[in-house]
């Protein structure tokens, strides 16, 4: 078959042929001749159209060009500044009834929702180019890999999914190999807060956003179709998208061990995924395979192995620096994308919490002069960098196995500065369901809302579990019955203050200390005594030769639980129960049962 021919076919790029893409070529030509672009724009992902379209961002004022001898290749971005986040209240899954979404997510019925948008889509793209943006989530050959396409108007989405994702021709092949894909479309139509929707499809394995060109809303592969429309079809197709990093510890005898963690947005993943054991840890190594995101399947040996479906990171900038987080710092030093940071007069970006001193001056995330004296902060606090992963110095070899990894240990965390121990570890898979499911955390500023309050945030997926949240809960529970050797299930709070506000644990690279004694639990090699909330370490079991910045008395006490705290914890966890009642599984339930009455 030949391509259709398009009258939208202004720019020289021919979109690909093949039998399997006629469904392609009639939708994107359905989406063009609603949004009405001026062109159609087929993205191949090669070297030369990442530096055409970069130079047309400048020339266009999208991107600006950052000092090339201190960062090569790295570009700046500002963001209208109403739209600097994920908007949780915009988001909606548009599932056939409301029943199937529950009651933590927004629900609209999806004839109405595709008639609204609709509306709004027609005429969207006149005087702009629509481009098609062929992309994989996974590396080319997994099982678990998907094929998206998404259709945008925004050539910084074009160059960010460049980055995230496995973009280009490669996913023509694959598409080849699978027959599906998800649809995405992206119009930015004027970034304006009153018409920003970003709608999930399940059913049609399709996802429309519009009115934002915040990452998190518009690079439809991650948070839309990797965790939302990603845990849907774990649910149909037995395996799970979890909003978790992977990493792997290697010891200094090489024996590889893969853990998978999930914490709410902004609260380390990618600090953890890239920690840096410290001095005392020689020879031992972490590597990273994902920050943000796992997709994981049961294996034929009964293990779960997981892979990360990204291929590039989208962090949280501010508070990033060469202590709390060197592989970052290198991995954004070339061929990033920076957005709503500050900018220099040499050209060179800066943030809150970066090394050294404050700038005397500098242009804020806004785009006005800045001193130390300004009011407000010189980078936006959920200010990003884009960077491919392979800019990452730990990257794991393994990142490309299309078999993933095995995982031996699954981790919860929030950001808590009471009640929450150091570390703990589930009894067994059903108990760390229920960790995972009334884990709470402080809010940040990943998502719009009160900084500070605590929001319970089921396994850090609140903001993306694609179906009703009960149902979830009782696939977790499912995936045990598929797994001989479940990984085991731990959790951790860095965030624990002591009376006077000061926290407890120095965290960043000091965490491995933690991570070890998982490890080690995993391998069942130490000792952990049983506690009313689940087996820990006594102090003596961290090892905490060279540790500066928590003293005996201070671990002594991050590893303390108190009864009356916990009771305190089980009737906050009402706010969840009561709002999951009628979906949720009588063994979280149970759990809660048990909880209560070993305390
Ligand atoms: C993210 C988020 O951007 O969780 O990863 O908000
Ligand atoms: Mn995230």
């Amino acid at each position: 078959m030949t391509a259709i021919p398009s009258p939208l076919q202004l720019d020289a790029t021919k979109p690909p042929t093949g039998a399997n893409l006629q469904e392609v070529h009639t939708w994107v030509e359905s989406v063009a001749d609603l949004c009405q672009p001026d062109q159609v724009y087929w993205c191949n992902g090669s070297a030369e159209e990442k530096d055409r379209l970069t130079q047309q961002a400048v020339d266009a004022g999208i991107l600006i060009k950052l000092n090339q001898e201190k960062l090569p290749g790295c570009y700046l971005h500002r963001s209208n500044p109403n739209d600097v986040a994920r908007v949780e209240e915009c988001t909606y899954i548009c599932a056939r009834t409301k029943k199937a979404v529950g009651v933590t997510n927004n629900w609209m019925a999806p004839e109405l929702m595709y008639e609204k948008l609709n509306g709004m889509l027609r005429g969207a793209m006149k005087g702009r180019t629509m481009y098609v943006v062929p992309y994989l989530m996974g590396p080319p050959g997994s099982p678990l890999t998907k094929v998206g396409i998404e259709l945008t108007d925004s050539i910084y989405v074009v160059l960010s999914m460049r980055i995230t994702t496995r973009m280009g021709d490669v996913a023509w092949t694959e598409l080849a190999a699978k027959g599906t894909y998800t649809k995405g479309i992206h119009s930015m139509l004027d970034v304006n807060p009153e018409r920003r929707i970003i709608a999930h499809f399940p059913q049609d394995n399709t996802i429309i956003s519009v009115g934002s060109n915040y990452g998190g809303n518009v690079l439809l592969g991650k948070k839309c179709l990797a965790l939302r429309l990603g845990s849907y079809l774990g649910r149909d197709e037995g395996w799970m998208a979890e909003h978790m990093l992977i990493l792997g510890v290697e010891s200094p005898k090489g024996e590889k061990t893969f853990v998978a963690a999930a914490f709410p947005s902004a609260c380390g993943k990618t600090n953890f995924a890239m920690l840096i054991p410290p001095a005392w840890f020689k020879g031992w190594k972490v590597t990273t395979v994902g920050d943000d995101i796992a997709w994981m399947k049961p294996g034929p040996d009964g293990r779960l192995y997981a892979i990360n479906p990204e291929a590039g990171y989208f962090g949280v900038v501010p508070g990033t620096n060469f202590k709390s987080n060197p592989n970052a710092m290198i991995s954004m030093a070339k061929d990033t994308i920076y957005t709503n940071v500050a900018l220099k007069p040499d050209g060179d970006v800066w943030w809150e919490g970066k090394d050294g001193e404050p700038p005397s001056e500098c242009i804020d995330w806004k785009g006005r002069p800045w001193t130390p004296a300004s009011k407000g902060k010189a980078a936006h606090p959920n200010s990003r960098f884009a960077a491919p992963m392979e800019n990452n110095p730990a990257l794991a070899p393994e990142v490309n196995d299309p078999n993933g990894v095995p995982i031996s240990g699954l981790i919860f965390g929030g950001r808590r500065a009471t009640t929450l121990p150091l570390v703990f570890q589930a009894f067994n898979w059903i108990h760390g369901v229920y960790v995972g499911a009334t884990m709470g955390s402080e809010m940040t500023a990943a998502a719009a809302g009160t900084v500070g309050q605590v929001r319970r945030d089921p396994m850090a997926m609140l903001p993306f579990c694609g179906y009703n949240m009960g149902d979830y809960f009782a696939h977790w529970l499912e995936m045990r019955k598929l797994l001989k050797n479940p990984p085991k299930i731990f959790h951790v709070n860095w965030f624990r203050k002591n009376a006077e506000g000061k926290f407890l644990w120095p965290g960043y690279g000091e965490n491995m200390r933690v991570l070890k004694w998982i490890i080690d639990r995993c391998h069942g090699r130490v000792p952990a005594y049983e506690t009313p909330v689940g087996w820990m370490p006594e102090p003596r079991d961290i090892d905490t030769e060279g540790l500066t910045g928590c003293s005996n008395e201070e671990l002594a006490e991050v590893l303390s639980i108190n009864v009356e705290d916990w009771k305190r914890e089980v009737l906050l966890q009402d706010e969840l129960f009561f709002k999951l009642y009628a979906d949720l599984p009588k063994e979280l339930i149970f759990q809660r049962e048990l909880l209560i009455s070993r305390m």
